[in-house]
């Protein structure tokens, strides 16, 4: 396959600087650009080892190699072997997942066909949108990450709107709650509020019963936790605003919050080396509630069979940028399928206006795709399924 390769810096949704890829021949071109985590996992390949400009510099000197490969799988193992460690930490992984993205659009722009249609039987995912927002995303918040929805409505894309109905609610019953609130937005446009956790989950909860008022849709509550970023390796305790809490203690205070606002949702509720305790809350809740890792497992094979051997979960993030290549990503998605395992299609807190998660999620038949609702970089996905939505109608 002929083309050429560029390689460019553009801002991404937090104004740093990430790498985009174009690849062009003659008037067909694709580009695809790498996101970034703020509440990164330690086990997730490595981002940016260099600056960005250093990173350009250095990978533009195997272009040559990069140009001209017949497939994926190759053009992703290439990259491995210029890279030359496990984690991309010579070549960069902003480098790889954009160039490995950028090939897996080009390769199909130039069948004239869209990433989704290389599934046989193309399927809209779920939106698990985000409503109220804290941890390392926000300051002056909750000390969990995100308080997340579900609706499970009869046909997915509508969960979309539904989504959009939410957010909007929730911020009124914010506003009944915390008298004078003015709307503050986290990096993903999740509102961030000076409360507890509980007191969130309830507001959130009041937010769905006032839209099942009008609307005769499940709405699933759920929570991102990112416990990494509470756990504190040498006091061996999860530091929260009001409390400091052992490996048990945590275990209860999930199982609580679960029972008590009946959490359909729960990602990363422990440190992300401990599989052993996901294990335990999987094991008593697994079968009414998604235990979901992401820090936990970073898109990674090898970190998905620890999990898979301990039986810690009974979800799985996706983030392609977690492992640096298409391949690897799609990879991830197939064993977690084989072990009963869901893959859960995720945004990063860093974005751009690349569209790709939402056409891989439906291409690898995901059936959830995690993006918040507000925003230029959000809306790009939500639209790009609304697009494929009617081209698959
Ligand atoms: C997460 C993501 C997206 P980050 O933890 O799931 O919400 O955040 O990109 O900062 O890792
Ligand atoms: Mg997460």
């Amino acid at each position: 396959m002929e083309y050429k390769i560029k390689l460019e810096t553009i801002k991404n949704s937090k104004n740093q600087d990430t790498i985009k890829a174009t690849f062009y021949r003659k008037k067909s071109r694709a580009w695809a650009a790498a996101p970034s985590g703020t509440s990164a996992g330690k086990h997730e390949a490595v981002s940016m080892p260099k600056p960005p400009h250093s990173l350009i510099k250095n990978a533009n000197r195997h272009l040559h190699t990069l140009e001209g490969i017949e497939s994926q799988q190759e053009f992703d193992s290439t990259l491995r072997r210029i890279d030359g460690t496990n984690n991309f930490s010579n070549l960069g992984a902003s480098v790889s997942i954009a160039l490995s993205l950028a090939y897996a659009k080009f390769s199909s722009a130039i069948k004239n066909k869209e990433l989704f249609q290389t599934s046989k039987r193309p399927r809209i995912p779920w939106q698990l949108g985000l409503l109220i927002a804290g941890g390392t995303h926000g300051k002056q918040s909750i000390d969990i990450q995100e308080i997340l929805a579900l609706p499970k409505t009869k046909d997915p894309i509508d969960s979309i709107q539904a989504n959009q109905q939410l957010y909007a609610i929730t911020q009124q019953a914010i506003k009944k709650r915390v008298p004078g609130y003015k709307p503050r937005l986290d990096l993903e446009g999740g509102y961030l509020v000076n409360t507890t956790n509980e007191n969130a989950l309830e507001i959130a909860q009041e937010a769905i019963d006032k839209y099942m008022e009008n609307h005769n849709t499940k709405i699933h509550l759920g929570v991102d936790v990112a416990a990494s970023e509470l756990w504190n390796e040498r006091t061996k305790k999860y530091k929260y605003a009001h409390q400091s809490l052992t490996t048990i203690e945590q275990l209860q205070y999930i199982h609580d919050l679960q029972k008590q606002h009946k959490l359909y949702y729960i990602e990363d509720p422990f440190n992300e080396e401990d599989f052993t305790t996901h294990a335990k809350l999987t094991k008593s809740i697994g079968a009414k509630a998604m235990v979901c890792g992401d820090d936990l497992t970073t898109t990674n094979t090898e970190r998905l069979k620890k999990a898979i051997k301990a039986k810690s979960i009974n979800a799985i993030i996706i983030k392609p940028n977690q492992i640096g290549t298409v391949t690897q990503a799609h990879e991830a998605v197939e064993l977690a399928k084989k072990h009963k395992i869901t893959p859960v299609m995720s945004h990063r807190s860093g974005e751009t206006r690349d569209p790709i998660i939402a056409q891989l999620c439906v291409a690898w038949d995901i059936p959830i795709i995690k993006i918040s609702n507000k925003g230029p970089t959000r809306e790009a996905k939500l639209n790009e399924l609304n697009h494929i939505a009617k081209k698959i109608k």
